[in-house]
């Protein structure tokens, strides 16, 4: 272990291009529970169940009493030592050879934890658990209200409000996904941190920057289907692992 941390941080200090893919593992630490795995469910719903179109237009008070919950355990969450390495070693890439674009944070998780902790380039692509957009007029507005009075909230203009996040079977909103790609297939090392890499198309960005050429490390609690692919495989916490590598 202590070997594949100095070797990871060696191959981190010398590349330009590096892009890091986070999931709720890193912030389960700040005390966000993660989807899956122990801890991970909520009333015995699975995520497949719950983050869905369908599960919406069936029961959207149920829906939005699981975003009423994780919102009021996300505000009064701090960034932990895993979030604030990656906005340190971004600050570092970026005043190195390849410039602002030289990091790329890539994040699957909808809290905001990485901006709190002070990263800038910040890519996130299954959107922001603070925005709501309706359902019926389409507009989208911050909303920060927790908890929320009435479930489900109602638009101005007499529909139902819904959570601005990417739900199963719905396109990853097509800018991120993009800058994700671009950055991913231009990338030395490609770093999974915090995700059960099970949903996809987010965990195909580790396969697409190997086949690019780049290497692969994953920082996660327990082992991945990516695991087979890496080139270093870190078992353990990110708010531990990621600040020793630095
Ligand atoms: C720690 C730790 C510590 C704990 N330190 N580690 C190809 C193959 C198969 C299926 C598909 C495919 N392509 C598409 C699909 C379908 C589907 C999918 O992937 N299904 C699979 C589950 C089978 N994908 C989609 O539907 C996506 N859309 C799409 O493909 O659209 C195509 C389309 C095109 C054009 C028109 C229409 C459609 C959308 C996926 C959206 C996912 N949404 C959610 C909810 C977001 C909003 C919200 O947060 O409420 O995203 S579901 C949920 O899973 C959430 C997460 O971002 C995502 C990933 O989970 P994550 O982050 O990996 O968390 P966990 O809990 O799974 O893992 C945490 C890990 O951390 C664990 O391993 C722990 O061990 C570890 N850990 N403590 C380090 N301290
Ligand atoms: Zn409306």
């Amino acid at each position: 272990m202590t070997e594949s941390i100095r070797a990871l941080r060696q191959a981190v200090q010398e590349a330009n291009r590096i892009v890091v893919l986070t999931g709720a593992g890193i912030s389960a630490e700040s005390g966000v529970p993660t989807f899956r795995g122990s801890g991970g469910l909520w009333r015995n719903y699975s995520p497949e169940k719950l983050a869905t179109p369908e599960a919406f237009a069936q029961d959207p008070r149920l829906v939005w009493e699981w975003y009423n919950w994780r919102r009021s355990l996300i505000c009064q969450a701090e960034p932990n030592a895993g979030h604030l390495a990656l906005a340190e070693l971004e600050r570092r890439k970026a005043s190195g050879p390849g410039g602002p674009s030289g990091f790329t944070l890539v994040t699957q998780n909808v809290d905001g934890l990485h901006d709190r902790a002070g990263s800038r380039n910040v890519v996130k692509l299954h959107g922001d658990i603070w925005q709501v957009r309706c359902t019926g007029c389409g507009a989208e507005q911050r909303n920060e209200q927790v908890p929320l009075a009435n479930l489900p909230p109602r638009c101005a203009c007499g529909a139902w409000l819904r959570p601005g996040v990417v739900w199963f079977g719905e396109p990853l909103p097509e800018a991120e996904w993009d800058r994700a790609v671009e950055a991913s297939s231009k990338a030395q090392v490609f770093l999974a941190v915090g995700t059960s890499a099970v949903v996809y198309p987010a965990a195909g960005l580790a396969e697409l920057a190997q086949a690019a050429g780049a290497r692969l490390a994953i920082v996660n609690a327990e082992p991945t289907p990516l695991d087979a692919l890496a080139d270093w495989v870190l078992h353990g916490k990110s708010g531990e692992l990621l600040p020793r590598l630095l």
